[in-house]
């Protein structure tokens, strides 16, 4: 069986680029190499006339289709619906979801057009993988068109509880149009929960899709590619940015935050919380660094550039009011770096401080278990909000709402002995290893080929 995976941007052939460094475009370019299969998407390009077919380049046994954009439908359908509305929405933040008729409108019509591009190249018996939140309604439209091809998505990001996604307008329409899927995957069993809920009380046809199996929702945790990440820390102890990076803090222990610059990552609540660390304990101050790396995200949406203004508010405060000439208790980089560098780094730090508000998995918390060492582990901090708190509970669980309880955990992580940091890593690290993300990928591919 061919496999198709559809998502809203492709991972460039050529495994170079910015989307092809994470473990999920790995993952599923060796899984279609595996099974051969086209990877399906936009272009990430705008033009005025975009072709009705897919641009195909064909690498080994993929094929990479791709489609263009006018600069409307990218407004409407990914910097408006999906990223101001769905975004928010899903991350139960009601008070930042705007929602506009035409960029509804725009995200229904991008997904009628990208079903009909995908459906001229489609075989009979092709298994078609679909990504996340940009694409809900996408097997709605390829069932219209008549397809009856086999159907799973893949939900990357949370889904919250009935009273916050029914605040959403056209979230009616939005489960229907999920329906149309043979198997929808979310990342935790609150997620499905939630989700099953939602469905039930969508209508009886919805609910009848569900009870005779017709459609199927369940819980695959995504993890990491964890012995190649493993591997990449201990090569990069000697990296020469990694080094640098280690030389300038002069052995004081490093706290590690690495999030793309997004409210859902609770980035200044953490600056925050390590202000209050070091307002209680007087005596770490000097010998304690956080480092915050937050590549800029999302930067046409105008809640992504309030966020920018905030936190660098946040960090001038905390730095000016609490630093001294020899010592910066922020360093707070805005530059993706690769990804060599950042395992070298979450080897070196002694705390990781993964404190999002909402998060659908989080995929560092488990990059800095698997980067450390196993003979010195560092400790994990993780907010009881990110589904990998499911999954994660050797790792120290916070509530990223209240400050002081973060305080307190980065303080009793400074301190651990280090038989327990052993232990702990030794549960966490054995978790990684078994649900990684070979594993994720074939059980979802296996669930959706058994319906
Ligand atoms: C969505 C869901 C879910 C970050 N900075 C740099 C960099 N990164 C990499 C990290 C990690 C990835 O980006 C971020 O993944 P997360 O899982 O933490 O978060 P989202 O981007 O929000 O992802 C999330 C995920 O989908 C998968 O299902 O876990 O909940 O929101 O791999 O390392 N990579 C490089 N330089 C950086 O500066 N190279």
């Amino acid at each position: 069986m061919r496999l198709v995976v559809v998502s809203n941007r492709v991972a460039a052939p050529d495994g170079e680029g910015k989307t092809a460094a994470g473990g999920l475009a790995v993952a599923l370019r060796a899984a279609l190499q595996q099974q051969g299969g086209i990877w399906f998407g936009w272009s990430g390009k705008v033009t005025d006339e975009p072709a009705a077919q897919p641009t195909i380049v064909r690498r080994g046994k993929v094929g990479y289709a791709v489609v263009d954009l006018t600069a409307v439908d990218r407004d409407e359908y990914y910097l408006g619906f999906a990223n101001r509305a769905l975004w928010p929405n899903m991350h139960y933040r009601l008070g930042l979801t705007q929602f506009s008729r035409a960029e509804y409108s725009g995200y229904m019509r991008v997904n009628r057009r990208f079903a009909e591009a995908l459906a001229a190249i489609l075989q009979p018996s092709d298994l078609v993988w679909v990504h996340d939140y940009h694409l809900i309604p996408f097997a709605a439209e390829l069932r219209r068109l008549g397809v009856t091809n086999r159907i799973g998505y893949f939900h990357h990001i949370p889904w919250p509880p009935i009273d916050v996604f029914g605040a959403l307008p056209g979230c009616q329409d939005l489960l229907l149009a999920l329906t149309a899927y043979d198997l929808v995957g979310v990342q935790t069993a609150r997620d499905a929960g939630n989700l099953v809920r939602a469905i039930e009380e969508a209508g009886p046809e919805a609910r009848q899709r569900l009870d005779r199996g017709a459609l199927k929702v369940a819980a695959f945790p995504i993890g990491i590619d964890t012995m190649a990440f493993h591997a990449a820390a201990l090569r990069a102890e000697d990296n020469s940015v990694v080094q640098r990076t280690m030389d300038g803090l002069a052995a004081r222990d490093l706290v590690i935050g690495v999030d793309r610059l997004d409210y859902s990552k609770g980035i200044v609540e953490r600056l925050e919380s390590f202000e209050r660390f070091l307002i209680a304990n007087p005596d770490r101050r000097g010998n304690v660094v956080l480092l915050q790396i937050s590549p800029h995200s999302r930067s046409e949406v105008p809640e992504y550039e309030q966020l920018d203004r905030q936190t660098d508010s946040a960090l001038g405060r905390i730095n000016s009011s609490l630093g001294d000439p020899s010592w910066t208790p922020i360093r707070f980089i805005k530059q993706a770096y690769t990804r060599p560098v950042l395992a070298g780094l979450y080897r070196h730090a002694a705390v990781g401080l993964v404190t999002p508000m909402r998060d659908g998995m989080n995929l560092v918390a488990k990059e800095y278990v698997a980067a450390q060492r196993p003979e010195d582990p560092g400790v994990l901090v993780l907010s009881r909000f990110a589904g990998a708190a499911e999954q994660m509970t050797e790792a120290l669980i916070v509530n990223p709402y209240d400050k002081f309880e973060v305080a307190m955990a980065i303080g009793a992580a400074l301190l651990m002995p280090k038989d327990e940091r052993i232990s702990r890593w030794q549960a966490l690290f054995e978790g990684l290893r078994r649900q990684d993300i070979t594993w994720w990928t074939r059980t979802f591919i296996d669930a959706l080929a058994r319906k």
